[in-house]
């Protein structure tokens, strides 16, 4: 399996997030792709590639132009007032009420974001800028014919909305590259997404929309990350009714239960029968995994691979959360050679 990644995505490195009251180490590290990428070589995955440079055009299909405006400068403007910290939020809008776009820094940070565990600095932007290409290339491969293709996004992106930033994400890298297939002519495409936490963002960005099956495994939100949507009653909206399916499971699930909601998730995906898959892989759902509470096995996602080879579609890989660094590269590589396994 090709894998596309640039090194422009590990200039993104945060000095903390804001976790149950402390500024701790951000867990979302540019050692993550690192010890993915060399997993992946000492493992033989295949070719690594860097992305194609490209414009703004696929990401434009997403995310609102004064948000990525906002974002390519947001750290400048930071930057002189306070030379020395990342820039963070920490105001939000009042529920329900309408929302003006402020003047002000911190007032413009909280009204792009969601949550205050998601610093912006000096090279954020190249980064979610090379996430993006690097999940555009990796469509491109396999609307080109690769049978799979690993785009090794980092910054995540499934909690990004077209506006929104929050949960480590600024860029949608999943939505993007959706959108990217359509454009390209595709009628369906469906968004498997399997990060612990519910991808909102790409909830809402295809909620309203027929041509995105969005289906989501992830831990309860009454319990768990981004606690607000994610629930199982969530199932579209408007002639976008019936393509969002949510599969929240409890604390403390291990495969065999994990097992069954995937089975869930195919068969839904099928009925669909979309000609592209994309599947947000998240490996949070590690047992040891710092901030998830779900309780699979290495050897699990080595089945979890298989299992969705099974769907029999062409399939992009992104890369969105897991934050168990010592394991991080083999549980990655066991469900990518669990799928080629398959084949
Ligand atoms: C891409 C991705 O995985 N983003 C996740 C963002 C989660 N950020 C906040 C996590 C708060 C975790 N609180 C720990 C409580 C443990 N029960
Ligand atoms: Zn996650």
């Amino acid at each position: 399996m090709l894998t596309v990644f640039s090194t422009d995505q590990l200039r993104h490195a945060g000095r903390g997030e804001l976790h149950r009251g402390q500024l701790l180490p951000c867990f979302e590290s540019p050692k993550r792709a690192q010890l993915i990428l060399d997993e992946l070589e000492s493992r033989n995955l295949g070719e690594i590639i860097a992305p194609e440079p490209r414009g703004l055009e696929a990401v434009l299909r997403i995310h609102d132009a004064a948000y990525v405006d906002f974002l390519q400068t947001v750290f400048d403007r930071w930057h002189e007032i306070h030379p020395d910290s990342d820039a963070i939020p920490h105001t939000w809008n009042l529920r329900g009420t309408q929302s003006t776009l402020p003047q002000n820094i911190y007032g413009q940070l909280g009204y792009y974001s969601c949550d205050a565990s998601t610093p912006i600095m000096a090279d954020t932007w190249p980064a979610i800028k090379a996430s993006a290409d690097t999940a555009l290339t990796a469509q491109r491969l396999v609307l080109e014919g690769q049978r799979s293709v690993f785009g090794l996004t980092r910054p995540p992106g499934h909690h990004a909305t077209s506006d929104v930033f929050g949960g480590y994400c600024f860029f949608n890298n999943a939505a993007i590259a959706a959108q990217a297939f359509l454009d390209d002519g595709a009628e369906r495409v469906a968004i498997l997404d399997i990060d612990y936490h519910h991808g909102n963002g790409t909830q809402i960005i295809f909620e309203d929309r027929n041509d995105v099956l969005v289906v989501s495994i992830h831990a309860d939100p009454a319990e768990a990350y981004p606690y607000f949507m994610g629930y199982a009653n969530e199932t579209g909206v408007a002639s976008g009714k019936g393509f969002t399916l949510n599969l929240p499971l409890p604390e403390g699930t291990d495969w065999r239960r994990y097992q069954r909601a995937l089975e869930t998730a195919l068969a839904a995906i099928s009925r669909f029968a979309p000609e592209h898959l994309i599947v947000s892989l998240g490996v949070d759902t590690f047992a040891g995994d710092p901030i998830s509470r779900f309780q699979l096995n290495s050897n699990d996602f080595s089945i979890m691979g298989r299992q969705i080879a099974q769907a029999g579609l062409p399939t992009l890989f992104l890369m969105e959360g897991g934050y168990a660094v010592d394991d991080i590269g083999c549980n990655v590589m066991n469900v990518l050679t669990g799928f080629e396994e398959a084949l």
